[in-house]
């Protein structure tokens, strides 16, 4: 399987698992997992073809970790970026003493006023480095990276997650937690 089509069909799965497995017609249960020969099957009819095989080694060398297998490989998901109403079913973990959010610079004014939402995700996804969050603020445009007060936050009873991929989630940033 080349790059091109390894890309493809990632971004694919993203979609179907993260936001809409109504596109290909299959269900995620309530933690977010979805069969998977009933998702290659179905991924088929919609043109995305791939093997078993193909699968596994996208999981494997997906450069992000995005998707999980249950410990058969029976069931696969997505580990985090949801925007449906699943639950990961994670443990809460202290968080670093500081994670970082990497936004884009037209948003800044706001986040400063409102806190960091989590818009239409489950969750306000934060990095443990600057330089990953610099790149997840790129997507949006020009980006700023802001420090998160994240252990002040957990000492004073917020709760945090990490996804299987090392993503840290928690669900709102109050603006007394936020420095540039
Ligand atoms: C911004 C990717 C104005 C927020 C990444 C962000 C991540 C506000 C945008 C994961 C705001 C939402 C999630 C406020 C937040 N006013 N703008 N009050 N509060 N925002 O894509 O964090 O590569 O939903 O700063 O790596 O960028 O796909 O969230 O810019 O882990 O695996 O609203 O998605 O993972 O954008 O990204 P998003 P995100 P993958």
């Amino acid at each position: 399987m080349n790059e091109a089509d390894k890309k493809r069909i990632g971004k694919f799965l993203s979609l179907v698992l993260r936001h809409s497995p109504e596109t290909i017609g299959i269900e995620l249960d309530e933690n977010g997992w979805a069969i998977t020969n009933d998702l290659i099957e179905k991924c088929r009819k919609h043109n995305y073809n791939f093997s078993m095989d193909d699968l596994i080694e996208i999981v494997d060398t997906n450069d992000k970790k995005r998707y999980a297998f249950s410990e058969k490989k029976d069931k696969i998901r997505a580990s985090q970026g949801h925007s449906i109403n699943i639950n990961l079913a994670l443990e809460p973990v202290e968080p670093p003493e500081f994670l970082y959010h990497g936004t884009a610079t037209r948003f800044i004014q706001s986040i400063l006023q409102k806190g960091i939402m989590k818009q239409n995700r489950r969750h306000v996804h934060l990095c443990k480095d600057k330089a990953t969050a610099l790149k997840v603020g790129s997507r949006h445009g020009k980006p700023e990276v802001l420090v998160v007060m994240a252990k002040k936050m957990f000492d004073e009873g917020i709760t945090f997650y990490r996804s299987d991929n090392g993503v840290w989630l928690t669900n709102y940033v109050d603006v007394k937690y936020i420095s540039k």
